[in-house]
């Protein structure tokens, strides 16, 4: 029922999910929408206070929801737990973090991060119940082992990972996108797949009690600097 019955082509169905809104209302929406996410604020220090584990799998089931190329779904989402886990993927980033920060960036980057106060000690790593490696599929296989194209698949999953963190920060919690240099180790440690590349590492939690964060991060551009008009 509700369904296009023509035996050639897309099967479509009425767009049944879609609400309009009064002009006035939907100002108001879009206005309460921008205050709720401009109070998110990257954190890194998170609290060890467990999280439900619904809260995760809720926000991930809205990444999952992302547009992406054809429909494809090119992502996977690898939750971790497990402190063991977490101990060892701290190990791994350290170690490249440290090579980075080190030897591999460039004076220009690291003046980038001065602001941030990063450096490669990462006990957020350890401390915060969820880890969430994001992969990018670069490629999907059959159940034959044939290997299907993916489209847009960058694209894609940065998208899904930008309502992932809005899902949790919508559900009252803090995250922080982590992204050590290169991530090929998370493949090892979580047992991935060659068509699989890690995108960032999205790490999930409360916020630690005396967390600070830094002023320079919540500066954001005004509307006339990131947007252009021409009516
Ligand atoms: N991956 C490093 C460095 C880093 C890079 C950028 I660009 C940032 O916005 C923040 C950090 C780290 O996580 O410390």
């Amino acid at each position: 029922m509700g369904v296009d019955e023509s035996d050639t082509g897309p099967q479509l169905a009425p767009l049944e999910s879609y609400r309009e809104y009064p002009p006035d209302e939907m100002i108001r929406r879009a206005v309460d929408f921008h205050a709720e996410v401009a109070r998110r604020r990257t954190v890194r220090e998170f609290s060890d206070r467990p999280v439900p584990r619904e809260v995760i799998e809720h926000a991930l089931r809205a990444a999952g929801t992302a547009p992406n190329g054809a429909n494809l779904q090119p992502w996977h989402f690898a939750v971790v737990a497990n402190p063991g886990l977490k101990a060892e993927i701290r190990r791994a980033a350290e170690a490249e973090e440290q090579e980075f920060y080190e030897r591999r960036a460039p004076r220009e980057w690291l003046e980038a991060l001065a602001p941030l106060g990063t450096d490669p000690e990462k006990p957020f790593l350890e401390h915060a119940p969820y880890l969430i490696a994001i992969f990018e599929q670069r490629y999907g296989i059959r159940p034959d082992g044939s290997r299907i194209k993916h489209y847009y698949v960058t694209e894609s999953v940065g998208i899904a990972t930008g309502i992932l963190i809005t899902a949790l920060h919508h559900a009252g919690l803090a995250t922080l996108t982590h992204t050590p240099s290169p991530m090929g180790f998370l493949n090892d440690l979580l047992g991935r797949p060659d068509n699989e590349r890690p995108f960032l590492l999205l790490v999930a939690g409360y916020p630690a009690p005396d967390a600070r964060v830094p002023e320079a991060a919540g500066r954001k551009k005004p509307l006339d600097e990131i947007a252009s008009f021409r009516d």
